[in-house]
């Protein structure tokens, strides 16, 4: 079966969070989301662009996706004839970095094509499981007892593992207080690149407190730094912002950088990508798990999509709707079972409705191309 793109809708929709997110790199309150709708033989398939309103976490940002989308990822794409969904990323793949833009494009395709051939979309990929565990990422609070309540509410909610966001000035000491009021759990840590290789005694004080893992301690585009901090520390560190392709996977693996990665489907271009990064990480050895970019209900379901590959092992940071949206753009929302966990959807594609009436209401600027 090939697939023709006859066109292409970019859509820019406006969602306050129902609580910011705040990271070593800022504060969250309200997401600019771009969204990429394919249609073809009277069928459309969705993607979303996982790009940050500003270029602090990675270079991309809500501007950049839409400019490389349109005018460069979309032309590439538009009124070819295409084997497969395979077939889309080595067509973008002139266009340097900008993953997450041209990822949303190749992710409506993936949709796209489930859908032509009446399949669930985490099928369509080689999805194993029907059901997939979570944990939760806690952005930096205003005080460490506001910390230790959200992490209350959401383990009396099920989920499985809880992530906190940690900086200079708020590690430590916020990890031993957490620690102390909840010895059992399953918890680890996220830095978004807030460390130099310098500060290895600080993140080595965190060896006390048995840890899952340390996510992403150092630059953004450092492996090297990783693996002679790794070499320090007892506690896994798991990489995420410098793992943007199945080739950086490997030579992060080869040089012992880390031990776990986290799989963000935007960061690494997309669906035929993120396999190959589960692959090589699933030949050494290395569990996995999916990240969250605080996602409106397209981008989500995407994700658990993803999270039914045989090597996303660990509790991915895919949680509910409603801990971020009032309302989502998809029906029904994203929900988590008590035992921590989402049932995922049978349904063609990525197996949830849009509501289009709703998403019509948030949407700052369209384009279509054709
Ligand atoms: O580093 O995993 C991260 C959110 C925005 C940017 C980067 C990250 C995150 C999260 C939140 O940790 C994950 C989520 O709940 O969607
Ligand atoms: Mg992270």
């Amino acid at each position: 079966m090939g697939i023709r793109i006859e066109r292409i809708i970019l859509r820019q929709i406006r969602m306050p969070l129902v609580h910011f997110f705040e990271t070593s790199f800022g504060r969250t309150t309200e997401r600019q989301i771009v969204l990429v709708e394919v249609a073809a033989e009277g069928v459309s398939g969705w993607g979303e662009v996982t790009a940050g309103e500003n270029p602090f976490y990675n270079e991309e940002w809500t501007d950049s996706a839409w400019l490389i989308l349109r005018n460069y990822a979309a032309p590439r794409v538009l009124g070819r004839e295409l084997e497969n969904a395979c077939a889309v990323a080595p067509l973008l793949s002139h266009i340097r970095g900008h993953r997450m833009a041209c990822g949303g494009l190749e992710a409506a395709v993936w949709d796209l094509e489930a859908r032509l051939l009446g399949l669930p979309l985490w099928r369509h990929i080689g999805g194993v499981r029907r059901e997939i565990p979570c944990g939760v990422s806690i952005g930096i609070q205003e005080s460490v007892p506001a910390l230790l309540e959200r992490i209350e509410r959401e383990l009396a909610a099920g989920y499985q593992r809880i992530k906190i966001k940690i900086k200079p000035g708020w590690d430590v000491d916020v990890v031993r207080e957490v620690r102390r009021a909840f010895p059992q759990i399953r918890l680890m840590v996220d830095a978004n690149s807030a460390y130099r290789l310098s500060d290895a005694d600080r993140l080595r004080a965190l060896d006390d407190f048995y840890l899952m893992m340390i996510e992403q301690p150092l630059s953004h585009d450092d492996i090297i730094d990783h693996a002679e901090l790794q070499s320090k520390l007892l506690t896994p560190i798991c990489l995420d912002e410098c793992i943007r392709s199945a080739r950086h996977a490997e030579q992060a693996i080869r040089l012992r950088a880390g031990k776990i990665i986290n799989v963000k489907l935007g960061r690494v271009g997309g669906f035929a990508e993120a396999r190959l990064v589960h692959n090589a990480a699933q030949a050494a050895g290395v569990p996995v798990w999916c990240g969250g970019m605080l996602e409106s209900g397209i981008g989500r379901a995407h994700n658990v999509a993803l999270s039914t590959l045989p090597n996303f092992i660990l509790p991915g940071d895919v949680s509910a709707s409603k801990r971020y949206w009032a309302r989502d753009i998809i029906e029904p929302p994203i929900e988590v079972t008590p035992r921590g966990t989402i049932i995922v959807p049978d349904g063609p594609g990525f197996g949830y409705a849009i509501d289009m009436d709703y998403l019509r209401s948030i949407t700052v600027r369209e384009e279509v191309l054709a």
